[in-house]
């Protein structure tokens, strides 16, 4: 039974005060999907099912270059950060794992992480390799890049990074590890596209090839720009696409959505991936600019719904061996990020049981018809939904909170470990 950091009795009244009403809402759902031939017990359970990792980054206050606000009760280590995503798992129940980064987490013998995980009840997800800072003391510097750096001593310390932080995951009981590269160039001329990007799919063939068995992934996560302003190694799909074709079988690409130029159509890349074989896994954030990292559904819900309904459609045309790995990755600049994430976890399952509500086979009659008034409306009525007494009745049923931020701000769980935890001052630059 896992350690609960919320008095259990605190999330039972809470959901006392809000079980009639839901109860109620739940049935004249249940009642609507019925008239649509839909059964939203099946609904239930396929949205119960949805797990999302949560980020050892995203529960700290986030920041910009300008400056970092950071809230009461930061968590100061890898313990602290276990026991807040342990408190979005209690009351949310869609988010069993954790996704670390190192050596951000570094921060004690992967042992006793992992131990200290499963007295919360908490697993591991991707870990996440870091060669776009210096950490004191290393030998090169990755200023002028890492896995795709001119000077091959650079690119084996970066590889010996990457590989290092696969032996962190193996020990707890991670089946992944995501690298986001950050190399690029801020002039034309300064390198050599073509032979930097052989330089880093050298280096991530090299990573591939050192996974431990065949049940790992390597997720390459692409970005459209930042910190580099004029060209990155792997901008875009098509070259994170190329590059996982070439590193290998276990190679795959990660899609964040915040890694595209605003007015990208992210579910068509997603369709694209899928038909390669080759989609890995997602991070999930909104946007309106850059790469903003804001809360999953937060800008644009109907995008994060056209996402799922491109997941969903795969499931039905069993166009996968392994289903897409889920995370959140995101930068609680002014909320609380424990609030945020319960939030934007929610808004990933709301847009599961959307994608699940709509009706494929009248889609399918539209688009072979034409028909694109009614096709287009066929998604838009299962976007329209309100599936939020599902989304609560999925957590009841879990032992979770119906209302989590109101049972989350109930506890004073924020309180409490402000008391404990050091005071953390806040800082010039930097995301985290
Ligand atoms: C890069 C990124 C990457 C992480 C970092 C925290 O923008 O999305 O996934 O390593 O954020
Ligand atoms: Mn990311």
């Amino acid at each position: 039974m896992a350690e609960h950091l919320i008095d259990p009795g605190i999330v039972e009244a809470h959901n006392r005060q809000g079980a009639d009403a839901l109860a109620q809402d739940y049935e004249a759902l249940a009642r609507t999907l019925s008239r649509r031939g839909i059964d939203c017990e099946a609904i239930l359970a396929r949205v119960s099912a949805l797990e999302i990792a949560v980020p050892s980054w995203g529960v700290g206050t986030g920041g910009t270059r300008f400056a970092r606000f950071p809230g009461p009760g930061e968590p100061a280590d890898i313990f602290d950060k276990l026991e807040d995503c342990a408190v979005i798992q209690q009351l949310g129940r869609a988010t069993p794992r954790v996704s670390l980064h190192f050596p951000w987490d570094d921060t004690a013998a992967m042992a006793s992480v992992k131990a200290r995980g499963e007295e919360l009840g908490l697993g591991f997800d991707a870990v996440n390799s870091n060669t776009f800072q210096d950490q004191p003391g290393q030998k090169f510097s990755y200023k002028f890049g890492s896995l795709s750096h001119t000077d091959a001593d650079v690119r084996a310390q970066a590889i010996a990074h990457n590989i290092d932080c696969i032996s962190k995951g193996q020990a707890l009981g991670a089946r992944a590890l995501t690298i986001w590269l950050a190399d690029g160039s801020n002039f034309a001329g300064q390198s050599h596209l073509a032979q930097a990007f052989e330089r880093y799919v050298e280096s991530v063939r090299a990573i591939e090839a050192s996974l431990p068995d065949e049940s790992w992934r390597l997720l390459l996560e692409y970005k459209n720009f930042e910190p580099a302003f004029y060209a990155t190694v792997v901008q875009d799909w098509g070259s994170c696409l190329l590059a996982a074709q070439a590193a290998g079988a276990r190679a795959h690409c990660l899609v964040d959505l915040g890694h595209h130029a605003p007015s990208t159509n992210i579910e068509l890349i997603v369709a694209r991936l899928i038909a390669a074989g080759k989609l890995g896994g997602f991070h999930l954030n909104d946007s309106r600019f850059g790469d903003d990292d804001l809360d999953a559904g937060s800008v644009d819900p109907f995008r994060l719904f056209l996402v799922f309904n491109e997941l969903v459609d795969a499931e039905v045309r069993e166009a996968w061996e392994e289903a897409p790995a889920l995370m959140l990755d995101q930068s609680h600049n002014v909320t609380d990020p424990i609030e945020s994430l319960m939030l934007s976890a929610d808004a990933a399952r709301r847009a599961h049981a959307q994608a699940l509500l709509v009706d494929r086979a009248q889609l399918a009659g539209c688009q072979a018809q034409n028909d694109a008034a009614m096709a287009a409306e066929t998604l838009r009525r299962a976007f329209r939904t309100d599936v939020t007494p599902l989304l609560a009745e999925a957590r009841r049923r879990a032992g979770g909170a119906i209302d989590p931020v109101g049972a989350y701000r109930l506890s004073n769980y924020r309180k409490t470990v402000a008391a404990r935890r050091p005071k953390s001052a806040g800082s010039g630059g930097g995301i985290v």
